[in-house]
């Protein structure tokens, strides 16, 4: 039988998933998670290795998965998923997605209160029965309570990694159809937002194409549902339960509608104002004359091929669709002719990975080797401090043992000729009293410090900014961690005054960084005009914890660019020797 890389991950990740909430050794675990993102990321069809029986040779697959493949190749089945399958409930599984709640716990209360449901589950926090297990408390009820509220209030909308995932595929097979002149993804997504509602394609084909086109997107094998079908719309939902919006234009009208439904509604409602100012009418349809009771004429329509004519019939520089929001963008671009928008070209370097030193799973080398493999310049190895034990944080003896290795993969990297090195730095937390989390003889040693909260991020907006303050002006700060610890569509962040915040960091010459993790996104690009305002400096860091995590930059690109940061404000985009002297200058 046939197999899907896509099919093998996924039931090697529900392998993970499963012992971690069945309790099994942690190493064991993770060694699932890894072949799963390997074969994600693998060039080649599986089935030709499980055809030559070369499975091993694939890095990160022993001997027992490679087994386990070709008995899922051979049967549709593994032995040990069918174990853990009977041993654990699927409505378990999305407990993990609550944050706050590890898998010990979630076993836990699954086991002693016989309970499998997430709604089961916040009925269990509501009515104490969790506040009765052994090593919970009424603390961590309320606060599952409140992750699921989180979980709940927030299927409505899907993060940019996800909403991506859907729109790529889509996007490709649309391409192709027969009569598709012109296609673009519109909406939030075009946007850059860092959460989407609903992905929009728009197309320009004649009309005759139409039917056909909107038949092969509700036959696409993502689509569960139709939700409508009109002449010049259609609507479907994805098995992930998101809505997908097809419209189809002539070419002609392609560059209006493609502007309006780009939007943002905002920025939208004040190019039509704009329109209306010059006597003209700016609509879906296109850009059209106002009669002289101010209506649209339809029979006058003002000519134009794209959307940077529309815009300067409005006398105005082509926008970026990042930057319309009505954020400042509007008056920019009056005077302006473009703004150099950091691009993921741009970047030499990585800076915040961790390794399996505390909570990566891969090691040094491999990191290395795996950012080198991208053509980066450089890393800035940033595994977490003491006190974040939970994720296995460094002692003063690992960091000098750590230091150690730097320096030889360093050396090495030296005598080989390679254009690369590791920065020793170190994730280090904040603590309470806003102090970092080694004595300064040791902070010495660092390259640099990344300075981030990790506990007790829901204290009240003053004692947050007080600990922010002390460890902004901490001389070995260089870099704040994800400012406000959010975690999208799972868990608020932290109060903060960010203008505040992006004052006192630009003031100390220290950055903030912009974590590319989607799930986090923090700076927020809500931030941008401040951050321009006081020529804040950002990194794009991809706070991978796997080589696969590296690849998340292009989230991060794509915030920074809606944040209005350009090359020059983004460290990494800087020489290691640049780098260097910015951490040193303290
Ligand atoms: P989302 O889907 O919630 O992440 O956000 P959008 O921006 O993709 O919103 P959506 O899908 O409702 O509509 C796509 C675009 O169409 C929107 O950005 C602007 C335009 N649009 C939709 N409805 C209106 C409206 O009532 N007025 C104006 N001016 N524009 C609209
Ligand atoms: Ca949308
Ligand atoms: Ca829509
Ligand atoms: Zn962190």
């Amino acid at each position: 039988m046939s197999v899907s890389n896509q099919e093998v991950a996924r039931r090697l990740r529900e392998i993970y998933q499963l012992m971690q909430l069945a309790g099994e050794n942690r190493f064991r675990a993770i060694a699932f998670d890894r072949a799963a993102q390997t074969i994600e990321g693998l060039g080649e069809d599986i089935n030709t290795y499980i055809t030559n029986d070369t499975l091993t040779d694939i890095k990160g697959i022993g001997s027992s998965i490679a087994e386990d493949i070709k008995s899922y190749a051979e049967t549709g089945k593994i032995d040990v998923l069918e174990d853990l399958r009977a041993k654990i409930p699927e409505g378990v599984i999305k407990w993990l997605d609550i944050s706050g709640l590890g898998p010990k716990n979630i076993a836990k209360i699954h086991k002693e209160l016989g309970i499998s449901e997430l709604e089961e589950l916040k009925e269990a926090c509501q009515d104490g029965r969790v506040a009765s297990l052994d090593g919970l408390g009424e603390k961590s009820a309320q606060k599952i309570v409140k992750s699921i509220e989180w979980m709940e209030q927030f299927e409505e909308r899907c993060r940019l990694d996800q909403a991506l995932k859907i729109a790529d595929p889509l996007f490709h097979f649309l391409k192709k159809q027969e009569g598709v002149e012109h296609i673009e993804v519109a909406g939030s997504l075009r946007r850059s937002n860092e959460t989407i509602g609903d992905v929009d394609i728009l197309i320009g084909a004649k009309k005759k194409y139409g039917p056909s086109i909107f038949d092969a997107f509700v036959g696409h094998e993502l689509v569960v549902d139709v939700l409508g079908r009109g002449d010049t719309k259609s609507s479907i939902r994805t098995k992930e339960g998101r809505q997908v919006d097809l419209r189809i234009v002539t070419p002609a009208e392609f560059p209006a509608a493609l502007m309006y439904f780009t939007g943002s509604k905002e920025h939208n409602v004040v190019m039509r104002q704009r329109a209306r100012e010059r006597g003209m009418s700016l609509n879906e349809y296109g850009l059209f004359k106002l009669n002289e009771q101010g209506e649209t004429d339809f029979d006058q329509p003002i000519a134009y091929a794209s959307e940077s004519d529309i815009y300067e019939h409005l006398d105005l520089h082509f926008i970026p669709p990042e930057l319309r929001e009505d954020q400042g963008e509007i008056d920019f671009f009056e005077t302006h002719e473009t703004m150099e928008l950091v691009k993921k070209s741009d970047i030499r370097g990585v800076l915040h990975v961790h390794s399996t030193y505390s909570d990566g799973k891969y090691s040094i080398r491999e990191m290395a080797e795996a950012c080198l493999e991208r053509g980066y310049e450089y890393l800035g190895l940033s595994d977490h401090s003491q006190t974040a034990a939970y994720a296995g944080g460094l002692s003063p003896d690992e960091v000098k043992r750590q230091w150690d290795e730097v320096d030889q993969l360093n050396e090495e990297f030296k005598s080989s000729g390679a254009n690369f090195r590791i920065f020793k730095g170190i994730e280090s937390d904040i603590l309470g009293d806003g102090s970092l989390d080694y004595d300064d003889k040791l902070l010495e040693g660092f390259d640099f410090v990344i300075a981030s909260v990790h506990s007790a991020i829901d204290q009240p907006r003053s004692k947050m900014m007080e600990r922010f303050r002390n460890a902004i002006a901490n001389p070995f700060t260089r870099m704040v961690g994800h400012p406000t610890g959010r975690l999208l569509l799972k868990r608020n962040g932290s109060d903060l005054d960010m203008n505040e915040l992006i004052e006192l960091a630009a003031e100390h010459n220290t950055a903030i960084e912009i974590n590319a993790n989607p799930l986090r996104l923090d700076l927020d690009w809500r931030h941008g005009n401040k951050a321009l305002e006081v020529e804040l400096m950002s990194a794009i860091n991809p706070d991978a914890h796997t080589t696969e995590g590296i690849d998340y930059m292009k989230y991060g690109v794509m915030t920074a660019r809606k944040g209005k940061f350009e090359k020059e404000r983004i460290l990494n985009t800087k020489s290691a020797d640049q780098v260097e002297t910015f951490f040193r200058n303290r």
